[in-house]
C-alpha cells in the first residue's frame, strides 16, 4: 500500500466512534452534595502542599449541577460517544454495599438518558481514581479485600446502569494508580514510597489486586449480565511509545523494550500471566537490590487462567512518545529530545508518530484486538488563547497517524476519545493545565463553557469521519469534493 506521508486520504471504518473524556473528581464538584462519600482525592486536596494553588475539586466544572451545559457541549463536538467516570463514593459512600446511595444513581440514570436523548453513546469508566476514603482507610489497594468490595460496586453499577450502557472500561491507567499514588506520592492516595514504612513491593501488590479486581468485574458482567446487555467491558491502560535514543545502538533498542509498564497490566489480561521480561526485569532489580526473591507476586495457575481473557476490547490512553537510552552508570534513563514540540504539561511533548508505531505494536504483542483509544489529547497553560492552533496541530497529526494505523498496518482500531471535554482539575496541577476543549472561565461563577477553535476543527474530522480535504479553506470533506 501506498503510504501517503504527506495527507489525509481515507476514511475510518464506518461506525468509528468518535468521542471525548472525562472523570468524575475532575469535572463534578458537589463533593458532599446528594449523600456523596468522601474519596481519598477529597481528602487528598484538602490536605495543604499537595496540590498546586490549593485547588481542589469540591467545585470543579460543576458538572454534578450543569449537566445540561455538558450535554450541549457534546453535541457542538458532534461526538458519537462521551466517556466519563462514576464516583464510588456517590453511589457507595463507605465503599461497601451496606448503604447504597439510590440519589448517586439517579444522577448518572439521568446523565445516560440525557445522553440517550442526544444520540451519543455513553462510556463508562468504573473507577478513575476516586476510591472511598472508608475503604482507604483499611488499606485501599494493598488490602487484597478490596477486590471484593470492586466487585460488588461493578456488580450495582451493571445491575442499575448496564441497561443503558454498552461500553464499560473497568479502571482507567492502573500504572499511574500504582507509581504516582503507591511510590511517588503525587496522586491520592500519596504514598511516597521512600519516607514510609512500607515494603518497597507496594505498587507490585497494588497492581497485584487490580488485575485480580479487573477481572473479577469483567466475570461479573460475563456471568450476570452479557446476555441481556450484550455490552463490552475492558481496561483502559496508558502507553507512552519508547523510542530508543539512537537506533543504531543495540542498548538503546533493549533499554525502550524493557520499559514494560503496558505489559504489566495488558499481558496478563491479554496474553495471560506476567510476561517473562517483566518477571525477568523485576527479578533482576530486587536481587541486584539485595533481596532473595522477586518483589513481582505470583498468580496461581487458577488465577492465571481467570484473569486471562477478560477484555472485549483494548483501551488505550497516549500522549507522547519518549526516548530511551542505557547509560552504563544509571541503567535505563529517559531522555528529552529537545527537537520535539513542548505542551503545557512538561511531560507531554507533541510526538504524533509514536502513536502509529504503538498502535502496530499493540495489534502484535496482544493478538489484534480491537482497540478504542480512551484518551488521547494536549494542554495548554498561562494566558487564556481561544484560538488554540497547538491542539489543533495536535489532533490533526495524531489522528491521522491513528488513520494510517488503521489504513496502512491493519490495525483493528474502533474509537478515538479526546481528552477532555472541559478544562478541569488536572489532578496535582490543579487547573493551571487546560486539556479542554471547551475553555471553563473559573473567575465565571457560573463556569461559562466557551469552545475552543479545536471545537470546529475535531468536529470537521467527525463529521467527514476522516479528514476535511486540506486545498479547502472550508472543513469540506475530501470525498464530497
Ligand atoms: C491521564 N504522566 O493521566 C488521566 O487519565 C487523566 O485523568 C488526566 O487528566 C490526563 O491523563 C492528562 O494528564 C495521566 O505523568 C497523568 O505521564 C499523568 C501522566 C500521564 C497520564
Amino acid at each position: 500500500k501506498f503510504d501517503r506521508q504527506m495527507y489525509h486520504y481515507g476514511n475510518f471504518s464506518q461506525n468509528f466512534l468518535w468521542g471525548v473524556s472525562s472523570s468524575a473528581y475532575q469535572i463534578e464538584g458537589a463533593w458532599r452534595q446528594g449523600g456523596k462519600g468522601l474519596s481519598i482525592w477529597d481528602k487528598f486536596t484538602h490536605t495543604p502542599g499537595n496540590i498546586l494553588q490549593h485547588d481542589t475539586g469540591d467545585i470543579a466544572c460543576n458538572s454534578y449541577n450543569k449537566m445540561e451545559d455538558d450535554i450541549a457541549a457534546l453535541k457542538k463536538v458532534k461526538v458519537s460517544h462521551y466517556r466519563f467516570s462514576v464516583s464510588w463514593p456517590r453511589i457507595l459512600p463507605d465503599g461497601t454495599t451496606e448503604y447504597i446511595n439510590q440519589a448517586g444513581l439517579n444522577y448518572y440514570k439521568k446523565l445516560l438518558d440525557s445522553l440517550i436523548a442526544a444520540n451519543i453513546q455513553p462510556q463508562v469508566t468504573l473507577y478513575h481514581w476516586d476510591l472511598p476514603q472508608a475503604l482507604q482507610d483499611v488499606g485501599g489497594w494493598e488490602n487484597e479485600t478490596i477486590i471484593e468490595r470492586f466487585r460488588d460496586y461493578a456488580d450495582i453499577l451493571f445491575e442499575n446502569l448496564g441497561p443503558k450502557v454498552q461500553l464499560w472500561i473497568t479502571f482507567n491507567e492502573p500504572f499511574i494508580i500504582a507509581i504516582l499514588g503507591h511510590v511517588q506520592g503525587t496522586h491520592a492516595p500519596g504514598i511516597l514510597l521512600s519516607m514510609h514504612d512500607r515494603p518497597d513491593t507496594l505498587p507490585y501488590i497494588v497492581s497485584h489486586n487490580i488485575i485480580k479486581a479487573h477481572a473479577e468485574a469483567w466475570h461479573v458482567y460475563n456471568d450476570k449480565y452479557r446476555a441481556s446487555q450484550n455490552g463490552m467491558v475492558s481496561i483502559t491502560v496508558n502507553a507512552d511509545w519508547a523510542e530508543p535514543r539512537n537506533p543504531y545502538k543495540q542498548e538503546d533498542y533493549d533499554a525502550a523494550r524493557s520499559v514494560f509498564y503496558l505489559g504489566w497490566y495488558a499481558h496478563p489480561i491479554f496474553n495471560g500471566d506476567y510476561s517473562p521480561l517483566m518477571k525477568r526485569s523485576v527479578l533482576e532489580q530486587s536481587l541486584a537490590g539485595g533481596l532473595t526473591k522477586s518483589r513481582l507476586p505470583e498468580f496461581t495457575p487458577e488465577e492465571i487462567k481467570r484473569i486471562n481473557g477478560t477484555y472485549d476490547y483494548f483501551g488505550l490512553n497516549h500522549y507522547c512518545t519518549k526516548s530511551w537510552t542505557n547509560s552504563c552508570y544509571r541503567g535505563v534513563v529517559l531522555l528529552r529530545d529537545r527537537t520535539w514540540l513542548e505542551s503545557g504539561s512538561h511531560w507531554l511533548t507533541m510526538t504524533p508518530f509514536g502513536l502509529r508505531r504503538l498502535l502496530k505494536f499493540i495489534k502484535h504483542e496482544f493478538g489484534n484486538p480491537p482497540i478504542i483509544i480512551t484518551e488521547n489529547g494536549v494542554s495548554e497553560n498561562g494566558p487564556v488563547d481561544l484560538n488554540d492552533v497547538h491542539r489543533k496541530y495536535f489532533y490533526e497529526k495524531y489522528i491521522n497517524q491513528v488513520l494510517k494505523a488503521y489504513l496502512l498496518d491493519d490495525v483493528n482500531v474502533i474509537g478515538y476519545t479526546a481528552w477532555s471535554l472541559l478544562d478541569n482539575l488536572e489532578w496535582a496541577v490543579g487547573y493551571t493545565e487546560r486539556f479542554g476543549l471547551f475553555y471553563v472561565n473559573r473567575s465565571d461563577p457560573d463556569l461559562s463553557r466557551t469552545p475552543k477553535a479545536s471545537v470546529s476543527f475535531y468536529s470537521s474530522i467527525i463529521s467527514c469521519n476522516g479528514f476535511p480535504d486540506p486545498a479547502s479553506g472550508t472543513h469540506e470533506c475530501w470525498n464530497s469534493t
